[in-house]
């Protein structure tokens, strides 16, 4: 049994209301960049990442709480590797890719996109709730689930395994929002960052490593800067 009890309706309003905005309007921002859009990978990512923050600030404190069967998954499971779950040759390489970061990612944009878009969308929750028979992780109220948190967890790991190899560019929201309160505004153009505390004058805030900075890094930095900038 994997269902979790008691579980908070504006929290699991939050989530479906952010993949399908036309319900529970006002349940949180939603989402701001659509699927198929710059910025839609990052924002997967990390809205996924704050919700499951959010659900553990509630879930750890209750007494049914039971964290094995919320453990983030660290690959897709085995008995989730058949083809009458829709496993393919073609998801067994997105895995391959994920892992290895081969062909590598450019940024989290990227990466964030494309497991949306693969596994996430294609696969995970409707092989989960075939092979589980907990047809909930199938739908929008999937985080009523404990299998719901083993997925993400496994989305967000490989998050984290490419944070680790690009940690130079990743700047968190965090840092940009430290930035900004201190500064009181960024502007970015093609050439790197210009802060504009008031007027156009160009200041350089990370001293000389911030003129090595890629135009990834740079692409990174604005889409953060744009959910800041939108209240997210
Ligand atoms: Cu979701």
């Amino acid at each position: 049994m994997a269902l979790i009890q008691n579980f908070p309706d504006e929290l699991l309003d939050l989530h479906h209301h952010w993949h399908q905005p036309s319900e529970h309007p006002g349940s949180g921002p939603g989402r701001v960049h659509p699927l198929g859009t710059p910025g839609a990978g990052l924002e997967f990512l990390q809205f996924h990442r704050d919700f499951m923050v959010s659900f553990h600030k509630w879930y750890d404190t209750q007494p049914f709480a039971d964290q094995v069967a919320v453990a983030p998954w660290h690959k897709v499971p085995d008995e989730l590797k058949v083809a009458g779950a829709g496993w393919t040759t073609g998801f067994a390489n997105d895995e391959i890719r994920l892992n290895s970061n081969s062909p590598a990612f450019v940024n989290a944009d990227e990466l964030g996109a494309f497991i949306e878009r693969g596994i996430h969308n294609q696969f995970i929750h409707g092989a989960a709730a075939f092979i589980y028979n907990e047809p909930i992780v199938g739908t929008f109220h999937s985080p009523l689930s404990t299998y719901f948190y083993q997925i993400h967890g496994l989305v967000d790991w490989w998050w984290q395994q490419w944070e680790t190899i690009h940690l130079p560019n990743v700047i968190s929201r965090d840092f940009i929002q430290a930035i900004l309160k201190t500064l009181g505004g960024v502007t970015v153009d093609g050439g790197g960052i210009v802060i504009t505390p008031g007027g156009p004058k160009p200041v350089d805030p990370w001293g000389p490593s911030f003129s090595t900075l890629t135009r990834d890094r740079v692409s990174a930095i604005e889409i953060d800067l744009q959910r800041i900038q939108q209240g997210r």
